[in-house]
């Protein structure tokens, strides 16, 4: 086997993690992962270098990097070259920007996910998920007006921009809760699961 370009730290049922797992694909860079987290617990080793107590962190030999969306841009730039990482300063901002958005949507996504996933359903506060899955449709309702205009949230071709929402992607459309339509993201979303790295990496059952 190939000498590995890094470590990938955290379990991979975390969305975050999981981010960085399909890129590491879609650049055909070698890593290993290592679980840690949630489940595994963390060592002080570990703690030593991402002293938040959370997934994921890479290590290359030449960083240590934690923040999802940070090691992701790292990768482009570091691994990727112009394809990934545009010299463009707006064609890199228009794709990146969808990165940021995410993280918004992660929150109101957090407890339909939580419930469905990790919590017994006689638990389940149903009014509260429904709430949540209305705050989800709501941001959803802008990224279906973009993706009637592009093909994806990266402008003219795949890239960085549609990794993080890929990811959630994935989970709104796993969850069994009732939820609007939109046409334009269904479409982006099936382009995505064709994507081998993706079908790998974040197509696994949630939990
Ligand atoms: N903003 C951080 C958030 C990281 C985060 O919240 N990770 C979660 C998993 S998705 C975590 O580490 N939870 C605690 C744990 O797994 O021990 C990032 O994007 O990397």
């Amino acid at each position: 086997m190939a000498t590995p370009f890094f470590i990938l730290w955290g379990r991979l049922n975390s969305h975050n993690v999981k981010k960085v797992a399909w890129f590491a694909e879609e650049l055909g860079l070698t890593y290993e992962r290592r679980d840690i987290g949630g489940q595994f617990g963390y060592t002080e080793a570990y703690l030593a270098r991402n002293p938040n107590r959370l997934v994921p962190m890479i290590e290359d030999g030449k960083v240590a990097l934690w923040e999802s969306n940070t090691i992701l841009r790292y990768m482009a730039a570091e691994y990727g070259g112009e394809r990934w990482f545009p010299a463009d300063p707006i064609d890199r901002a228009l794709a990146e920007r969808w990165m940021d958005w995410q993280f918004a949507y992660a929150d109101a996504q957090r407890l339909p996910f939580l419930s469905f996933a990790r919590t017994p359903r006689e638990q389940w506060d149903m009014a509260a998920i429904e709430q949540r899955v209305a705050a989800c449709a709501q941001h959803l309702t802008v990224m279906e007006r973009y993706l009637g205009e592009k093909p994806w949230l990266s402008g003219g071709q795949f890239g960085i921009g549609d990794i993080p929402m890929g990811v959630y992607a994935y989970t709104w459309f796993s969850l069994p809760f009732d939820k609007p339509e939109f046409p334009a993201i269904a479409d982006w979303y099936g382009r995505i699961k064709a994507r081998p790295g993706f079908a790998q990496q974040v197509m696994i059952p949630l939990t």
